[in-house]
């Protein structure tokens, strides 16, 4: 079955210039903003520019550009926040919640940088 993008939800409007956000860094494909809820001292969401729901959908659907731009750009903003995982930085989780199991809040994929302190073990 296709996926479903709903133009409505919050991170759309925030493309959109419908509401405000803390940018963190944008390229021609993605963007990156500061998570309104941060639950680390880095807390920063990267998203596509496209209208893709979650993960899969990005991964099976998007085109080769929009892939590298959005996977370089988690990739640059690790190492500008010093939550990268080499010998400069602590490292850091990459978190991207699908759909009703994996209790994703906003329809449009998102990949949390959760870092900055030491994190809880965390599977599920
Ligand atoms: O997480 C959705 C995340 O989106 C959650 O951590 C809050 C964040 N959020 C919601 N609205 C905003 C705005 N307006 N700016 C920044 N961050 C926001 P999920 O993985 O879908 O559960």
């Amino acid at each position: 079955m296709a996926y479903v993008y709903d133009d409505q939800n919050i991170f759309a409007k925030i493309l959109r210039g419908e509401i405000p956000n803390s940018p963190v860094l944008e390229t021609e494909h993605s963007l990156a903003f500061n998570d309104i809820n941060p639950q680390a001292p880095v807390h920063v969401l990267v998203i596509p520019k496209g209208p893709y729901v979650c993960y899969d959908h990005f991964a099976l659907e998007a085109s080769d550009a929009e892939i590298v731009d959005f996977t370089r750009t988690v990739g640059r903003i690790c190492k500008m926040l010093g939550v990268q995982a080499d010998a400069a930085g602590d490292g850091c989780r990459l978190i991207a919640n699908a759909g009703a199991h994996g209790v994703q809040e906003v329809p449009h994929l998102h990949v949390h940088i959760l870092g900055g302190r030491m994190l809880g073990r965390m599977l599920a």
